[in-house]
């Protein structure tokens, strides 16, 4: 079989992935293979080219991929996040570091095979940042991608080690070798706060307290939000986030100062969520029952972050400020969704 140009998702069957088949199958000139553990929805496999049901530690596979495919686009949306990463550590370690070297060895080799770059594409993470207290977190006003980068997760360990891994394979992939091999991935990494979806609800993340609590309200569900209504951390809504993403992948390499961009929108508080899921969802039952030790997690995580170089690289302007994210996106979707 011929190799055809395509675009390769991993973690395919995960929150941003869903929007992002949406919009990058619109385009039929590159068409979309994607990988995941889970088959993909039946709201978006029609959309895919091939989905293939493994694991992006399975090299096997991954050549395969490599074989049947001419890859010159890869979206590496695979990993275990933030929660889920402290009880199993070590697995998170596998999928989030072992993975992605393979996905970033996976694009030089597929480079070197078609003899032109392999555009990286890496969401990172706020998790990436580790602030060692809250009166300090307090004091701070948007922080920069380079401070405080001492994550207190493994998630965020492996997140911060993926965007370093980015960097050597695009600039300095097997530099002393005698026989220099040209480097053939366009690592482009965003930074990425907490996301909220109007149509898919996140597992595993330790800011999934924000869309838990919405999907709860419009669902007539009492919930109990796992920290204090003071805590604020950058949010943004799930559109904003694949725009973002798109975006990257668009700007002119020679735009691009950084290897991994800050990405924001808004930064409310958890009561600030909770009124806004008040007004229109009248009758939520919504608790607080902190746990102390998520707490912890998002306590280490800067209030804002300074997305200035992005907004000023490539464009960043995210659509959906904090209020209408919920009054023009949030609500309006979910009450259809969870109408029908
Ligand atoms: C998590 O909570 O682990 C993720 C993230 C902020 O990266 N949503």
């Amino acid at each position: 079989m011929s190799r055809q140009p395509v675009v390769l998702i991993t973690g395919a069957s995960g929150e941003i992935g869903h929007t992002l088949i949406d919009r990058l199958s619109a385009n039929p000139d590159r068409p979309v293979v994607t990988l995941d553990l889970a088959p993909l929805a039946p709201a978006v496999s029609g959309k895919v080219r091939q989905h293939y049901v493994g694991s992006i530690l399975d090299q096997q596979l991954l050549d395969r991929i490599l074989a049947e495919f001419e890859i010159d686009h890869i979206y590496h949306l695979a990993a275990v996040l933030s929660t889920r990463g402290e009880f199993a550590p070590m697995t998170a370690h596998k999928v989030n570091v072992e993975g992605t070297l393979m996905m970033l060895e996976f694009a030089q080799r597929e480079g070197e095979s078609h003899g032109r770059s392999v555009m990286f594409i890496y969401p990172s993470s706020i998790a990436a940042y580790g602030i060692s207290s809250l009166d300090l977190k307090n004091s701070l006003g948007p922080v920069g991608e380079d401070s405080f980068n001492t994550p207190t997760t493994m998630y965020g360990c492996n997140k911060l080690y993926g965007e370093h891994l980015g960097s050597y394979y695009s600039k300095n992939y097997r530099q002393l070798s005698a026989d220099p091999v040209r480097t053939r991935v366009d690592f482009r990494g965003l930074r990425f706060p907490g996301l909220i979806s109007a149509l898919t609800t996140p597992s595993g993340g330790t800011s999934d307290y924000a869309p838990e609590m919405i999907h709860a309200a419009a669902q007539g569900k009492p919930y109990a939000c796992f920290v204090r209504p003071d805590t604020r951390i950058p949010f943004m809504a799930m559109p904003d986030a694949v725009d973002a993403i798109l975006k990257l992948a668009e700007a002119p390499r020679e735009r691009l100062t950084r290897g991994t961009y800050n990405i924001s929108a808004f930064s409310p508080t958890a009561d600030e969520i909770r009124q806004e899921v008040l007004r229109a969802f009248p009758k939520a039952e919504i608790t607080t029952q902190v746990d102390a030790k998520r707490q912890g997690i998002v306590d280490s995580w800067p209030a804002e972050a300074d997305d200035s170089a992005a907004r000023h690289d490539w464009g960043h302007a995210p659509k959906f400020g904090f209020e209408a994210a919920f009054r023009e996106y949030l609500i309006p979707t979910i009450r259809r969704r969870y109408s029908a």
